[in-house]
C-alpha cells in the first residue's frame, strides 16, 4: 500500500518540480525573458517579493558598492593568503568568508536590527540609545571605522544615502535615526561614522528586509571581491606567503635555561 512518511524539510521559496525551478512562484526563465536582474531574485529568493522598479535598483546598488573594497581588508586578505597558499577557489573564498563577522561586514543585520529598535523604543533619545547600547551590547554596529572618518568619508556610503535621499521616494525612518547618531558619535570621534555596513543595514530594514537576510547582502556582494582576488592571484601565479620578521613584534622571553 501507499508509505505516508513526514515530510523531513519545508521550504516556502523555491520548487524545481516543474520544467524549470521557479522561485517564490516565478518561472526563472520568465523573470530572463521579462528583463528582470539578478537584484529581483535576491528580493524573489530572500524575501519572497518581487521588488518594485525602485527597490530592485537600490539593491542593484547595494551589491555593486558592497563588492569590493580592495585586498587589505579582512575578507579579501584572507582569499589571498589562501590563494597564495595554492588552495582552491571555493575554499580561499570561505578562508575570506570566515572573516565576515562582527568587527568586519557582519554587522549588517545587528546595525539594522539595534537601529529598527531605536526608531521604536528611543525615538528622539539619542543618548539613551546609546547608553543602552553600552551597556546591553557594546559598540554600536554599523558606526567606526578603521580608516574611514570625518576627514576621510567613505565615498560608498555618501553615494548611498544621496541616491536614497534624492533619486528615490523610500521612507527612511532606520537611515534617518542612524544619521542622527552619526553626528552623536563623530562629535566625540572622528572614526565613529556610520559605515557600509551600518547604512546598507539601515537600507533594507527601510526596504522591509527580513532582518536575517541582512548580512546575506555584504556576504554575497563581497563573494564576487573574493573570487576576483583569488583569480587575480592565480593569473599572477603568486607564490605562499610568509611574514618578514619586522612584521611581527616577537614578545617572547628570550631563550631560557632549562
Ligand atoms: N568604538 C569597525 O574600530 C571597528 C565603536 C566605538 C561605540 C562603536 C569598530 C567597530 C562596530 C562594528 C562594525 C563594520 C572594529 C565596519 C566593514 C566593511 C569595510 C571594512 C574596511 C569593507 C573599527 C577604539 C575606540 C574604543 C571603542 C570605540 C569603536 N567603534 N564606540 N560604537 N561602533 N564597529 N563593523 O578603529 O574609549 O578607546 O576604548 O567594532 O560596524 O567591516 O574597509 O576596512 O568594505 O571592507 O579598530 O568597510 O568601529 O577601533 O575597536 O579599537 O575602538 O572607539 O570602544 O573606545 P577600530 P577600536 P575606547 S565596516
Amino acid at each position: 500500500g501507499e508509505v505516508i512518511v513526514e515530510p523531513l524539510i519545508r521550504t516556502t521559496i523555491s520548487d524545481d518540480r516543474g520544467e524549470e525551478p521557479r522561485y517564490a512562484g516565478y518561472a526563472a526563465s520568465e523573470l530572463c525573458s521579462k528583463g528582470y536582474g539578478i537584484e529581483d531574485v535576491i528580493g524573489l529568493l530572500w524575501n519572497k517579493k518581487l521588488p518594485t522598479r525602485e527597490e530592485s535598483e537600490i539593491i542593484k546598488r547595494i551589491v555593486m558598492i558592497s563588492a569590493d573594497h580592495g585586498p587589505a581588508v579582512s575578507g579579501a586578505f584572507g582569499s589571498i593568503l589562501a590563494a597564495c597558499a595554492g588552495i582552491d577557489m571555493p575554499q580561499a573564498v570561505s578562508a575570506g568568508m570566515t572573516m565576515i563577522g562582527p568587527r568586519f561586514g557582519g554587522a549588517v543585520t545587528n546595525a539594522g536590527k539595534y537601529f529598527k529598535m531605536a526608531v521604536e523604543d528611543y525615538p528622539n533619545d539619542i543618548p539613551g540609545f546609546l547608553s543602552w547600547m553600552k551597556k546591553n551590547v557594546g559598540p554600536v554596529p554599523g558606526i567606526g571605522h578603521r580608516v574611514k572618518s570625518v576627514k576621510n568619508p567613505d565615498q560608498r556610503v555618501k553615494y548611498l544615502v544621496s541616491y536614497i535621499k534624492n533619486e528615490t521616494s523610500l521612507h527612511t525612518p532606520c537611515l534617518d535615526y542612524a544619521l542622527e547618531v552619526e553626528k552623536v558619535t563623530t562629535a566625540k570621534k572622528g572614526n565613529l561614522i556610520l559605515n557600509v555596513d551600518g547604512t546598507i543595514g539601515c537600507i533594507l530594514m527601510d526596504l522591509d528586509f527580513p532582518v536575517h537576510s541582512l548580512n546575506g547582502f555584504f556576504v554575497l556582494a563581497r563573494t564576487i571581491g573574493m573570487i576576483g582576488h583569488w583569480i587575480d592571484q592565480n593569473n599572477q601565479n603568486s607564490r605562499l606567503i610568509r611574514l618578514y620578521d619586522y612584521l611581527i613584534n616577537y614578545a617572547v622571553k628570550p631563550e631560557q635555561e632549562v
